[in-house]
């Protein structure tokens, strides 16, 4: 434990040792880096404690491989897990200085697009606060995910070169550093009666990791997350004389690929993806070595987990058969019981676009030995089930079909478990994209659905509303969420829900006030605050909010009153995704429209803020009270700003898919506005094609005049951006149903607003949220991918 004292002089220590300074003439970012440097010192005795006692324990670990985290900010989270951010706050606050204002000169760590990293950051915070001994595995990307920026509507990308600032978070550990080998030929030579590769005219990558503490919460364990990073080897130096040649390396873990939810099958990301494989494996089977010796491969699945989050690690699969059989001479039948039984997987989407195949020349060029490892693994697929099953499903399953290595099916044949993330993505994989597989092998299948971690999300982002939950449930639901349900026996407490509104009210005039910082617009804490974010992607339907808006905007000329509302949105797109920046230029104007029209009379405002990423959906998601999940359905394979925006008393507007069939069942009917087709309407139109858009332009009034805004002129400067959205929306076998669903969101959203007039029913209806959300505490889903797929016990408590 640290007194607000001790903090104070610990600060004032660091900020004369490392820049001889006084308060007042340091610059945010050394206030920063001292507080940094107190915090480093708060954890690092546990972080070395907890490496060695996994070390004496022999506690089984996991490793989650991931090419994606998104961290966020470190410092305020430390301080809550170290137990320490009250007397921070009380130190600082001596010293007149604010501590979320310092915290604000920390720049995010953005090594991820969007919910899969994000989830993963939120399972590593989860897995150390739960006790596990677990490791992050991933890429020290040079560039993050690129800053957007808006000019003239359109979205522009920034370079974001976080490593500038050297981060205080990270280790270099140039001694645990990995070679890793691309290219070139290789025979197999005979070595004691052992046939080995012999390598030639490879080349050779050093990967250095750089390790990030993640502190568990109030528990001394203190986990890593490693990231590595492409070096030239010191040895061949010489060999990379060249600008050019020192490039191919450097340029390796350069950038981070800016697509959600897309396949990008270019040779660099292939790359990248074997280059952390390789590295995080050979870095396991090293420690493995060190403790176990060379002759207790059995014991591998005893001691490590490796879990493949989406098929990006794929390869884990196959450079663990690699190494084992290659390197430590382990026969091809024990090494495949041993990966089976070490390996898992969980799969993020069925959408066709982002299921990964990579040519088999590109392969074989990059990885010679690892193509054929694969084409042995594949052989043996088949092998094992021919004349079992019908040739037609053994055609359908195989890894290397119509000259293409399919990464999921990798994933699959070599894990044990195979996850889907919420309960209707999991059947729909079962049933459909993965259905082979699943008559195949049913018990590999399981459902986990995705949780987050509420520790930020509710008691570093919303304080207000952590203390109120404290002062009704006792601070118990800070270590067990469970305790959050007893928050409906407040539901029809006039108190509570007046001080439920009163801090929503809060939050929103805090962000009325950044939202005036950054674009200059004035919008009014008392209306609706509406809000999407997530990346901008067809499936997710900014669209359909699109779409709405002028629904109101045309009310409101006519003299059709609405009740006062400010739409938000946050969203990144994928640089070269075409349609999703014009959807963004067209918001954009239609949001200059509307903010500048006299006759609107700040009825309706819209608002896009720049750069969407973890810091800014804290600062959005608390004030927020409407939110808009309003994907598809079946497309989204789970969602997790829906549950965040939950946790913080936002009632969901939204249709059945992913994890919102979870949310409406946990809150029931009453709390949640659903609306749209369902899935069995989706698929029975994807299988007759009985979805036809025209029809629906033509026969509804409504939609026709809603959808012809977008090309009669009412929106200046987007004429050919507008056109191309009126054109997505009519086209034949639409597939996202925009215009299918629209009278239905429409209808849906009419029901938000007679809600809304009874202000107090609306607060019950956010506390009834708040206290459900317990169900999608990431501890609580570690707790289930530790129990059922990775099978480790929680390393005994100091
Ligand atoms: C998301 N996937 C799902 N992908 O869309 C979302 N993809 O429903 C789910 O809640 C979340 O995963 C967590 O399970 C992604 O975020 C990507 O970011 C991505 C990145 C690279 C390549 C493909």
């Amino acid at each position: 434990m640290m007194t607000k004292d001790e903090f104070k002089q610990a600060f004032l220590d660091e900020l004369d040792t490392h820049f001889s300074v006084a308060i007042d003439e340091a610059t945010d970012y050394e206030l920063f880096e001292a507080l940094s440097a107190v915090v480093r010192h708060g954890y690092s005795e546990n972080w070395r404690r907890t490496r060695t006692e996994d070390n004496r324990q022999q506690t089984k670990q996991v490793y989650y491989f991931s090419i994606e985290f998104l961290p966020g900010t470190l410092l305020r989270s430390n301080l809550l897990n170290l137990g320490w951010l009250d007397q921070a706050r009380e130190a600082l606050h001596d010293l007149k200085l604010d501590l979320d204002q310092v915290a604000l000169a920390e720049p995010d760590l953005a090594l991820g697009n969007g919910g899969l990293g994000r989830l993963a950051s939120c399972f590593m915070d989860s897995l150390a606060s739960e006790g596990y001994a677990a490791n992050g595995n991933g890429i020290y990307y040079k560039y993050g995910l690129f800053k957007q920026k808006f000019v003239d509507g359109y979205q522009v990308e920034m370079p974001n070169d976080w490593t500038k600032s050297d981060s205080p978070w990270l280790v270099r550990r140039k001694g645990k550093a990995a070679l890793v080998h691309f290219g070139g030929h290789y025979t197999m030579i005979e070595q004691d009666g052992w046939l080995t590769p012999e390598y030639e005219g490879d080349q050779v990558v050093l990967a250095v990791p750089y390790d990030i503490a993640v502190v568990g919460y109030h528990n001394h364990v203190t986990n890593t997350m490693r990231l590595w990073n492409a070096e030239i080897p010191s040895e061949d130096e010489i060999d990379y004389r060249t600008i050019q040649d020192r490039r191919t390396i450097e340029d390796l873990t350069s950038v981070l690929y800016p697509n959600d939810s897309t396949y990008d099958g270019r040779l660099l990301r292939l790359k990248q993806e074997y280059f952390f494989v390789s590295a995080g494996i050979q870095s396991i089977l090293r420690y493995f070595v060190k403790n176990n010796g060379t002759n207790a491969w059995d014991q591998l699945p005893d001691e490590v987990a490796i879990h493949i989050n989406d098929t990006h690690p794929a390869m884990c699969v196959a450079e663990l058969m690699r190494l084992l059989v290659d390197d430590y001479r382990v026969d091809w039948e024990r090494a495949w019981q041993i990966t089976q039984q070490v390996m898992s997987y969980t799969n993020h989407t069925i959408m066709a676009e982002a299921l990964e195949k990579w040519d088999v020349n590109m392969f074989r060029q990059l990885l010679p030995r690892l193509m054929d490892i694969i084409t042995e693994i594949d052989r043996r697929y088949a092998e094992s089930l021919q004349g079992r099953v019908d040739g037609q499903i053994i055609d359908r399953t195989r890894i290397i079909s119509g000259n293409q290595v399919h990464m999921a099916h990798l994933a699959i044949i070599g894990s044990h478990s195979i996850n889907g993330v919420a309960e209707l993505h999991t059947q729909l994989l079962e049933t459909t994209v993965l259905n082979d597989f699943y008559n195949l092998y049913p018990d590999r299948f399981n459902n986990k659905t995705n949780g987050i971690t509420l520790r930020r999300w509710l008691q570093l982002a919303n304080p207000q509303l952590s203390h109120l939950l404290d002062e009704q449930l006792g601070s118990q639901w800070r270590n067990d969420s469970a305790q959050l349900l007893k928050l409906t026996k407040a539901a029809d407490d006039p108190k509570v829900l007046n001080q439920l509104a009163k801090i929503k009210l809060a939050n929103k005039q805090k962000l009325a006030q950044l939202i005036k910082q950054q674009t200059g617009l004035e919008v009014d804490p008392q209306a609706i605050f509406d809000v999407q974010v997530k990346r901008l992607h067809a499936y997710k339907r900014q669209t359909l909010k699109l779409l709405h808006v002028l629904a109101l905007y045309r009310d409101l000329k006519n003299g059709i009153d609405h009740p006062k509302r400010v739409v938000i949105f946050g969203a990144k797109a994928a640089p070269s995704y075409v349609y999703a920046k014009q959807v963004i230029k067209v918001i954009n104007e239609v949001a200059k429209l509307i903010n500048h029209d006299p006759a609107i009379n700040d009825r309706l405002k819209v608002v896009f803020l720049e750069n969407y990423g973890v810091t800014l959906a804290e600062q959005i998601i608390p004030a927020a009270d409407l939110s808009e999940q309003i994907s598809t359905t079946t497309k989204e394979a789970s969602g997790t700003s829906n549950m965040k925006l939950m946790a913080n008393g936002a009632l969901t507007i939204a249709t059945m898919d992913g994890a919102n069939v979870e949310i409406a069942e946990a809150v029931g009917d009453d709390n949640i506005f659903i609306f749209g087709l369902n899935k069995d309407q989706v698929n029975q139109a994807y299988a007759d094609h009985s979805y036809d858009p025209q029809q629906v332009y033509n026969q509804s009034p409504v939609v026709k005049s809603v959808v012809d805004m977008l090309i009669d002129g009412t929106i200046p400067a987007c004429q050919a951006e507008g056109k191309a959205l009126y054109d997505s929306f009519v086209q034949a076998n639409e597939p996202f149903f925009v215009l299918a669903d629209l009278e239905s969101y429409l209808q849906a959203q009419a029901r938000v607003e007679t809600a809304w007039q009874d202000q107090e029913a609306w607060a019950k209806r956010s506390l009834i949220n708040i206290a459900h959300v317990e169900r999608f505490d990431a501890d609580h889903t570690v707790q289930l991918y530790a129990q059922d797929i990775w099978h480790l016990t929680p390393l005994a408590q100091a």
